[in-house]
């Protein structure tokens, strides 16, 4: 794992577009963001898993010969989006890029690769990328079905109610 301010330069997303600002763990934590780093460990995934109460996953491979409309699909996870509960990736082969608004709405860029696993926050606006490889195989943990649906930012989503509690957990401290 590796953290960064985001480049805001034209170019493939898919690119590193590091700004060699370094974005340290302690920030990633002020945002509500968990990381572990598990190689080949599975058991240790599922530990997280129960713990959390987590109920649902699934396994995707997104690279253009697995992932039946990979373009499309790969445009939508770079749409900036919330989902309305807390969710784990964890990456079994390759790498990708996941991109997450920092208090003042820029990008912070998290480059995960295998064996690195994620907690995201309910309410935090993001987006993801794989990387020039185009391979990326993630194993995708959510505590409910629904709330996975991924929620496009715009006017709803600014009064979305996980994503008011989401702001006063990072802006209160608490
Ligand atoms: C998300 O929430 O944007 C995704 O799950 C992207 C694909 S999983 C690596
Ligand atoms: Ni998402």
């Amino acid at each position: 794992m590796k953290a960064y301010w985001f480049d805001n330069l034209p170019g493939d997303q898919r690119l590193p577009h590091d700004s060699s600002r370094p974005v340290p763990p302690s920030y990633l934590s002020s945002l509500g963001i968990i990381h572990h780093y598990l190689p080949s460990d599975l058991p240790g995934v599922d530990a997280i898993a129960s713990e959390r109460n987590y109920k649902n996953r699934d396994t995707i491979e997104i690279s253009p010969t697995t992932l039946p409309n990979y373009e499309e699909k790969v445009k939508g996870f770079f749409h900036e989006h919330l989902h309305e509960d807390e969710e784990i990736r964890y990456i079994l082969e390759g790498g990708g890029y996941f991109d997450v608004r920092s208090e003042g709405d820029e990008w912070v860029r998290i480059r995960l690769e295998k064996g690195d696993l994620m907690i995201m926050p309910a309410g935090i606006y993001h987006r993801f990328t794989t990387d020039e490889e185009n391979y990326t195989k993630a194993m995708r943990l959510f505590k409910e079905d629904p709330k996975w649906t991924p929620l496009n930012r715009g006017k709803e989503t600014e009064t979305n109610d996980f994503r008011k509690d989401y702001l006063k957990m990072r802006d209160g401290g608490t």
